[in-house]
């Protein structure tokens, strides 16, 4: 088979079509397109609000058709919530793509273990929250309450590498006109590799026969077409993570020449709720929390800084 133009045609094709349709498709579209159309129609005749789709959490590759086995990505998508909040606060609206059951925008901040200790029942009819929880409780349901009333936040969930595909593809499809004002900011941790639908076993796989062998293919690189197919215009940020930090920069840099993304984030596992550097063609840039700030978080200048150069983006492109 042939690629003409080496990014892999054939593979992403053959992915999508033997991939299972996407349960909630239409529902998917149609909250797609009204939230797009809102914003155009609250923009009225003012500049276009930017809109960026923020990934988040870990893919999962089902081990058989009706799954209950998988593999997953490590994520907990902390990352991807904490930057939805700050991109909020910096005026853009926010599609957050999410791996079901990970980290919220806005309840990053309330205990998960366990959650019901937030409340008490006084009496039969009551519910109140705790007072050592009353300020978050509140700021998340208000800030959570505003957004989406303001149309600044649609949240569309995922669990498999097919959906979040599927469903990044129906997004950058849904944001081409938007042009340059869309953003691509793909925290998500996602597979590699994967069993191809066709060759999965339908059922459980059965135990007791010795030790099991899985062929796993190649997940066909997408941001390839990202960048070239689905969304040219877009301004787009990977991220790169490594548990080796001899190779972090090395491999980013490569991801940023190979996808032709406007920047790469590189993280390593056990300090990326610290530090990240943020690599692109102007050069490297390490981003940290502020220390003389307790309460800040690596995303709040993350996220600054990505605003800065996603404005710079729209001005070049303009000119
Ligand atoms: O979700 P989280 O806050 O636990 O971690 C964030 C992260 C490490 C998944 C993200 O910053 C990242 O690097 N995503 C891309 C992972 C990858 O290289 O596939």
């Amino acid at each position: 088979m042939s690629c003409i133009s080496g990014l892999g045609e054939d593979e992403v094709n053959s992915f999508f079509e033997s991939s299972p349709p996407l349960k909630n498709m239409e529902e998917i579209v149609q909250k797609l397109n009204a939230f797009i159309h809102l914003l155009n129609s609250s923009a009225g005749g003012r500049r276009r609000r930017r809109i960026v789709c923020v990934t988040s959490g870990g893919t999962t590759v089902p081990l058989e058709q009706r799954c209950v086995r998988y593999i997953d990505n490590f994520s907990s998508g902390n990352r991807g919530a904490a930057s939805t909040e700050n991109f909020v606060k910096a005026g853009y609206a926010v599609i957050f793509l999410f791996r079901r059951g990970t980290c919220q925008p806005y309840s990053r901040s309330l205990p998960d273990d366990p959650f019901l200790d937030c409340f008490q029942f006084p009496d039969n009819t009551n519910i109140q929250v705790n007072a050592s929880h009353v300020e978050a409780v509140k700021m998340a349901v208000m800030d959570q309450q505003a957004a989406v009333a303001e149309a600044r936040l649609l949240k569309l969930p995922f669990t498999t590498i097919y959906e979040y595909l599927q469903m990044l593809r129906l997004i950058a499809t849904a944001l081409k006109d938007v042009g340059p004002c869309s953003m691509f900011y793909l925290a998500a941790a996602v597979s590699d590799f994967y069993v191809p639908w066709k060759s999965m076993t339908e059922h459980k796989i059965e135990s007791g026969s010795g030790p099991l062998d899985i062929r796993l293919a190649q997940v066909p690189k997408m941001l390839s077409f990202l960048r070239t197919y689905w969304a040219p215009k877009a301004f787009c940020i990977s991220f790169k993570l490594e548990t080796d930090s001899k190779i972090l920069i090395e491999k980013a840099t490569k991801a940023l020449r190979k996808y032709k993304v406007h920047a790469v984030v590189a993280n390593e596992l056990s300090t990326r709720k610290e530090e990240v550097v943020v690599v692109s063609s102007s050069g490297n840039v390490v981003v940290r929390c502020d220390s003389e700030k307790p309460e800040s978080i690596v995303e709040d200048n993350l996220i600054r800084l990505i605003v800065d150069r996603h404005s710079t983006y729209i001005k070049e492109f303009s000119t």
